[in-house]
């Protein structure tokens, strides 16, 4: 079931419409800019599916977005990653692996809810997610302290939170959503009181930087995987603040007590070693924000993608 080896699908969303720091938006180009794609194509050898824009989705975005469920921007961000999942949805039909350059968070909404239906419909399997991050992105409209929509992608496609059809939302359906039972997270540091209720009782597989430093990065990836199993397609989700701010300081919701930049990449390589790998998306790089500390992040970004996809030392 693996992506056709060496073809790629590459999305850039310039889009900051699931928080509240502007800049976000800006990611993509600096990451393409820093060399990334050149990258892909020729150190290692993509067929290149892209084209060649950074969408912003201006044309989607409605006149006026008031607060629905306490959200902000709910219809724009709704709006967008509706978008974004039938785009991503075609790259993985036709059997590439999908890169997506955020962009805040929410943009995931977009992506998995496209490769979890691709997925269904190519191999008929329920696709597992890795979701590497500070934060665990799985508020409720109700259970969110901020409103802001990338502390909640995970509510939306898991089916914590569901919503009307004629809402915001109502369009991720059952074949878009992954099961809480397949999904996992790592690096986690900052989790609201709500969400920690939710991974509570609903049984859901997660590796704080607590179980990262009492068992090492190798064993907690040993054990990641083992929960996922063998022959699950997997989608990886990777926030960079899941980094410490030592390695990755230009991003909107930094904490510190992060991942290093080896630990980051040693994720990344894990993942790509399964040979099960067949999205990635890097979100939530924001280089004006410390941005001394910008290059140094768009770096750590560019070294994450190409460990992921298959970039080995020796
Ligand atoms: N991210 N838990 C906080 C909230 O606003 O719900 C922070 C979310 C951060 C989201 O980093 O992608
Ligand atoms: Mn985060
Ligand atoms: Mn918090
Ligand atoms: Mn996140």
């Amino acid at each position: 079931f693996l992506p056709k080896r060496n073809e790629l699908g590459l999305v850039a969303v310039g889009f900051s419409g699931g928080q509240c720091k502007p800049g976000v938006d800006a990611a993509p180009m600096a990451l393409i800019e820093s060399g990334l794609v050149n990258q892909l194509k020729d150190d290692l050898e993509y067929t290149l599916h892209y084209d060649n824009q950074v969408h912003a989705y201006s044309d989607l975005m409605p006149a006026s977005d008031p607060p629905h469920r306490g959200m902000k921007n709910a219809s724009a961000v709704s709006a967008v990653t509706q978008k974004l999942s039938s785009q991503v949805y075609e790259h993985a039909k036709h059997g590439r692996f999908v890169l997506t350059l955020g962009g805040d968070h929410s943009i995931a909404i977009g992506t998995i809810s496209g490769t979890a239906k691709a997925m269904r419909e190519r191999l008929g399997r329920d696709m597992a997610v890795i979701w590497v991050d500070a934060h665990a992105d799985i508020n409720t409209p109700e259970s969110s302290d901020s409103g802001n929509i990338h502390g909640m992608p995970l509510a939306f496609l898991t089916g914590l939170a569901t919503e009307e059809e004629d809402k915001p939302f109502g369009w991720v359906k059952e074949d878009q959503r992954v099961s809480v039972k397949k999904l996992v997270y790592i690096g986690l540091r900052d989790v609201d009181r709500g969400e920690k209720k939710i991974l509570r009782e609903n049984g859901i597989k997660a590796f704080s930087m607590h179980d990262i430093d009492r068992h090492g990065i190798g064993k907690v990836m040993d054990m990641a995987l083992g929960w996922i199993g063998r022959d699950t397609p997997i989608h990886l989700s990777f926030d960079i603040d899941a980094l410490d701010p030592m390695w990755a300081p230009s991003t909107g919701t930094a904490v510190r007590g992060g991942l290093t930049l080896r630990e980051g990449d040693f994720i990344a390589e894990c993942v790509h070693e399964t040979g099960s790998l067949v999205a990635l998306d890097l979100v939530e790089v924001n280089p004006s924000l410390e941005e001394q500390g910008a290059a140094e992040t768009v770096r750590a970004g560019v070294s994450i993608v190409r460990c992921a996809l298959g970039d080995t030392l020796l």
